[in-house]
């Protein structure tokens, strides 16, 4: 009996579960380039074209290894618009017993796919994805009856499990976690390697044009195009990052500099989640880089921690606490997104460059997200849901499942610290230390209020005054909380109405 297999736009792997299910003499595989999911958010360009390029790459691989491929394209006359219309329509046109997905990773979709299935005469088979470490049970297992959840216990385990960087029963090196090691600023004077840039061939070509056309009024510049789009280009990154960026990936993970996006990043995030490379693979290569004595144990670990650990804690949280997770707003913050972060357009140079980049690249690394945008969000009270809106649209990696506890729970803490401790609020001093931006900075970062004073001072102690009756029990706020205490209350004054003043002209 033939069961349509639907593959997803971010399931491109020949090992995706519903295609280790199938029977390639019987089974059709249906791939679908459709509105409603190009639109439910404004999608960066490049990220919409990086997804429907590395779509058709794939749908002709699999032509090629004997699968029997329909791939319906945007401009297709009869498309419908949406991913059930179109395995309805396949259905109409080739009669089949079930239909077969992975689970799709955002709630949203997996709902419209269950209401389908409720309404329809053929069975819906949803497969676990088994292209994660932690199912949505082990996940379960690990956090219940637990007070509070914290990835670094949820890491160790995963570490066990998959038996990475394990020496026997003890993590290499004695300790699990060398991030002390890490988060050196960035000095002078260092060799940045940048991420190899893929020429665009054909079918890409096809596909910009088909972005420009349909989407030239979404955010963010399309060309130059460099993504990879398939699996082997996808690999060759990986190398590339292997030899060349993971030697300094720990010491500099927190850095920044001004016209330096990608640091020693691996730049990998869009091509793992979208399936050209699998999360495991990545970790195994990054480990041998280690045993060859290519790279020290503090960038392998921390590397290797931020998959098997953040990527796979994010995944769990998000669906423990799905739906409801994206409309929490712990701090009842409500002020509109500025404009600047769709334009760029502001005097603060860290954010300006967070922005313009993420226009650029459809990129930013992990510090720029979570201490310069996401930080600035926070502390002038946007509206969460806003801002988790802005992060699922600009980010070629950004899928619900990964972005949004990122965003309302690690950068937000909208979710009242399910996710993370305590929130992760900070002045200009933690820029200025980390980067070199504030040098060139219209603002002045030594400046705590008044005109010239870098935004993120004052806003740093409104946020906290603002907020004192949801935030005032947490022990790591304590500190502050003290040093605003033994204020004189002129000076508290100032902050005060200097933030006043920064908020309203936003
Ligand atoms: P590297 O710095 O080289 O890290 C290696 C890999 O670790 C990444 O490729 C990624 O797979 C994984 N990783 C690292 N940190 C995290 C994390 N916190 N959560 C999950 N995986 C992680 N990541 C996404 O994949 N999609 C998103 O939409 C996304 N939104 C974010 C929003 C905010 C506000 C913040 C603070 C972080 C977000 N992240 C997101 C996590 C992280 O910033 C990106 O994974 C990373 O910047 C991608 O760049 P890279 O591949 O060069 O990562
Ligand atoms: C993000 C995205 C976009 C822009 N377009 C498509 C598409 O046309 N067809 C498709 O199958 N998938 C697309 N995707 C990825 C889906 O949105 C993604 O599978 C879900 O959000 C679940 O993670």
């Amino acid at each position: 009996e033939r069961s349509l297999i639907l593959i997803l736009g971010d399931q491109l792997s020949r090992n995706i579960a519903a295609l280790k299910r199938a029977d390639p003499d019987r089974d059709i595989v249906l791939m679908a380039e459709v509105a409603e999911e190009a639109g439910y958010v404004q999608h960066h360009k490049k990220k919409i074209a990086f997804l429907f390029s590395a779509m058709r790459h794939f749908a002709t691989e699999l032509k090629e290894d004997g699968w029997q491929v329909h791939y319906v394209r945007l401009d297709d006359p009869d498309n419908s618009g949406s991913l059930t219309g179109e395995i309805d329509r396949l259905r109409a046109a080739h009669p089949v017993a079930r239909v077969v997905v992975t689970e799709p990773g955002e709630y949203r979709l997996k709902s419209a796919l269950q209401d389908w299935a409720e309404a329809s005469d053929v069975p819906l088979e949803m497969l676990q994805d088994s292209r994660f470490l932690c199912s949505h049970e082990r996940f379960g297992e690990w956090a219940e009856g637990r007070k509070q959840l914290r990835m670094e216990y949820f890491y160790r385990e995963m570490r066990r499990e998959t038996g990475l960087l394990m020496d026997g029963d003890e993590p290499e090196g004695g300790k699990w976690n060398f991030d002390h090691e890490n988060r050196k600023p960035a000095e002078d004077g260092l060799t940045l390697p940048e991420p190899p840039q893929t020429s665009p061939d054909e079918i890409t070509e096809e596909v910009l044009d088909l972005v420009e056309s349909q989407f030239g009024d979404h955010f963010g510049t399309l060309r130059p195009f460099w993504f990879a789009v398939t699996r082997e280009d996808a690999l060759a990154s990986l190398e590339r990052f292997a030899a060349e960026a993971l030697p300094h990936f720990g010491d500099y993970q927190d850095a920044m500099l001004e016209g330096e996006r990608f640091l020693y990043h691996s730049v990998l995030s869009h091509y793992i989640n979208a399936g050209l490379l699998e999360p495991l693979e990545v970790c195994r290569r990054v480990e041998r880089a280690y045993y060859e004595g290519d790279a020290p144990l503090n960038a392998a670990e921390g590397f290797i921690r931020q998959i098997i650990g953040w990527r796979e804690y994010v995944r769990g949280i998000y669906w423990r606490n799905m739906p409801g997770y994206t409309e929490q707003n712990f701090l009842e913050a409500t002020r509109p997104l500025p404009g600047f972060y769709w334009t760029a357009d502001t005097d603060m140079a860290c954010v300006a460059a967070a922005v313009s980049q993420t226009r650029d690249e459809a990129y930013a690394h992990h510090i720029q997200r979570l201490m310069v945008t996401g930080n600035f969000a926070m502390l002038a009270g946007i509206d969460p849901h806003q801002v988790h809106e802005w992060y699922l649209a600009v980010y070629a990696d950004a899928y619900e499942w990964v972005e949004a506890p990122n965003v309302i729970g690690m950068s937000q803490y909208a979710d009242g610290g399910l996710l993370g401790s305590k929130p992760y609020a900070a002045s200009g001093n933690y820029i200025n230390k980390m980067s070199d931006h504030c040098a060139g900075c219209r603002y002045s970062v030594t400046k705590k209020t008044g005109e010239d004073a870098c935004p993120f001072n004052p806003l740093y102690w409104d946020f906290l005054v603002r907020n004192r009756d949801k935030l005032r029990n947490n022990p790591r706020l304590k500190r502050a909380y003290s040093t605003w205490d033994r204020m004189p209350e002129p000076r508290q004054e100032e902050y005060l109405d200097s933030a006043r003043k920064v908020l309203d002209q936003l």
